[in-house]
């Protein structure tokens, strides 16, 4: 699937704005016909979750309805163009309708999904309607409401005292949380695009995959602007590759996140038929032995796990939300990131690529557990999610690694965890040989899914949910630990996640659990620890900001306070003791 262009061929109309928004607790809409308009709606802004809007809609995770109109503009004509709807991200699941025709459906927040109109669309007033679910089941993913599995089945971590009853430690914000957009594309045009690119000393290769829906021949004009490279290739069943060459090329790295503009003409006959515009990072990424080897050259990430979380908006998209999150990473001297526990927004990859940070890009598969009920449903969805993720986000340079879950509860289900996650892995791999693979586990020594990863993501909280206020225990348990890791599986490991809660202002000397010098003392003795150890390549605090949580006793105000800025962004102690770390790495750099 493309990200939508404007350019002479292709052109984008943004939906965002306020719509009509109704809650449907007694799942009346579809018998009252409410997918062909509804009355009694409230105002809703679009793109952003319903939770933090209403008084009476933050724990309301049920089904709702959104429906807005809209006009086809000007010059866009369904005999000749295709048009579609796009929607970022609808959480939990959405099925959407136009003018009472249904369009279709899809599970899981978090990825694109986008359906042909131009069958079903008038002139004006067009009435779009789209009703969510965003009920929390043990069959979904992320799962939640597990208490009846839990007292049939072995113990599963936190969820029965978490509420709203989440398998995982964020609040389930639901809705309409990205944009939705119309497109108007070419009948006949460019459908898809792969670009991998390969180093031979200094010089690059762009290897350039095109698919098209035209009928019969096509040729690709494919140039690399910055270059002199310029290919040609006729396109048709057996050849749909084009080659660029590019001597003494720039190659893409955190230091010089360079972009070259690739740009392809599908032409038949004398008639250009489409065209479209892709930034292009020229780098290789590949582990080796203990190593990562970004170009070649080892590399050590430095970074965070963050949420897609702000006040009022919820996980709903903003920009500028976007744009100060990487000021702060990177006035934090941060290189990378993961993206904990979904995928981010588009924006955010873009920028990743424009600013030269290396991602982790995790799938939405947190929180998993193996007990038979809904197991195979589960799995599916995590193979709709793998896809759909690396479909969305291969042409990144910036994505150094798929990771294809966050802290599965597999201790006890050792068989059925290997049995889960090996074909999973085996999928990834088919589809992107490119990238290695990750998964981020809190069990350690005994997580199955190791055996499948080229790279070991290990989260601990030494210091904090073990050995509780007691760092002089913690650092040698964790020490031994990583050391017994290593020997175990002879993998490269990131600390993908390590930290403490700070109540922002809450100050302790000697330091004590919740102050800001426990925060930064943790996380200045962790950081030191793994630069004493080469099989670490990388480190990844949590988090980067506090964010919003279900209400338990472990989350003061529902919140997460992990963070070493604040929801709003201000920073904690243990920001400016890491920076001065981050930004003079004595190794590891
Ligand atoms: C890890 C989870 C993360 C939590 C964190 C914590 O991966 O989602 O927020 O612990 O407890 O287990 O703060």
């Amino acid at each position: 699937m493309l990200y939508p262009q404007s350019n002479r061929f292709r052109q984008q109309v943004d939906l965002s704005g306020v719509w009509d928004f109704r809650f449907d607790p007694q799942n009346e809409g579809d018998q009252a016909s409410w997918q062909s308009g509804f009355t009694g709606a409230r105002p809703a802004a679009v793109p952003a979750s319903w939770n933090e809007q209403f008084e009476d809609g933050r724990d309301y995770l049920g089904v709702a309805w959104y429906q807005t109109e809209f006009t086809i503009p000007w010059g866009w004509a369904a005999d000749k163009h295709s048009i579609s709807v796009r929607f970022e991200s609808v959480n939990y699941s959405a099925e959407v309708w136009l003018n009472g025709v249904q369009l279709g459906a899809h599970e899981g927040g978090h990825l694109p999904f986008e359906f042909d109109i131009t069958k079903h669309i008038r002139p004006a007033n067009n009435r779009l309607v789209v009703r969510v679910d965003g009920e929390l089941t043990p069959d979904r993913v992320p799962p939640g409401n597990l208490a009846s599995l839990m007292q049939q089945e072995k113990q599963i971590a936190f969820e029965e005292t978490n509420f709203p009853a989440g398998s995982f430690d964020f609040f389930p914000f639901c809705g309409i949380q990205r944009p939705v957009t119309l497109i108007v594309a070419p009948r006949e045009g460019i459908s898809d695009l792969t670009v991998l690119t390969d180093i031979a000393d200094r010089d690059g290769r762009v290897r350039v995959q095109i698919k098209h829906n035209g009928a019969g021949e096509m040729t690709a004009r494919v140039a690399l602007k910055n270059t002199d490279s310029l290919a040609e290739a006729v396109i048709n069943d057996e050849t749909k590759e084009v080659l660029l060459e590019v001597p003494d090329a720039h190659f893409w790295s955190p230091a010089s996140p360079y972009l070259y503009d690739l740009h392809i003409e599908l032409v038949q006959g004398t008639s250009v038929l489409d065209e479209y515009s892709l930034q292009v990072g020229i780098r290789t990424i590949r582990v080796q032995g203990d190593q990562l080897l970004l170009n070649g050259e080892p590399v050590y990430l430095r970074g965070f796990g963050r949420h897609e979380d702000f006040p009022v908006i919820g996980r709903g998209y903003a920009p500028a939300v976007i744009v100060k999150d990487y000021a702060l990473m990177q006035w934090m001297g941060a290189n990378s990131f993961r993206t904990t526990h979904y995928p981010y927004s588009e924006t955010m990859m873009q920028l990743a690529d424009r600013l030269g940070f290396l991602v982790i890009d995790e799938t939405p598969a947190v929180g998993l557990f193996f007990a038979n009920e809904g197991l195979e449903q589960r799995l599916e969805l995590c193979k709709q999610y793998t896809k759909e993720l690396i479909a969305r986000d291969k042409n990144h340079p910036s994505v150094i690694m798929w990771s294809l879950a966050n802290e599965p509860h597999s201790q006890q289900y050792q068989a059925e965890s290997s049995a889960f996650f090996s074909p999973l892995f085996d999928l990834a791999r088919s589809l992107d040989s490119s990238r290695p693979l990750t998964m981020t586990s809190y069990i350690g020594l005994q997580e199955p899914a190791y055996e499948f990863a080229d790279v070991l993501s290990l989260n601990r909280y030494a210091g904090w949910y073990s050995q509780p206020g007691q760092l002089d225990e913690a650092i040698p348990v964790l020490s031994a630990e990583l050391d017994a890791l290593h020997q175990k599986f002879n993998k490269p490991i990131i600390v993908t996640e390590f930290g403490a809660d700070a109540l922002a202002g809450h100050h302790a000397q000697p330091p004590e659990m919740f102050s800001e010098e426990y925060q930064a003392d943790m996380l200045e003795q962790y950081i030191q620890l793994f630069r004493t150890k080469a099989f670490v390549i990388g480190e990844h605090i949590w988090n980067l900001c506090d964010f919003k949580t279900g209400q338990s006793v472990r989350r003061v105000g529902g919140l997460n306070l992990k963070g070493i800025f604040t929801r709003d962004r201000r920073p904690k102690l243990a920001a400016h003791r890491v920076r001065a770390l981050w930004t003079n790495p004595t190794t590891k750099d």
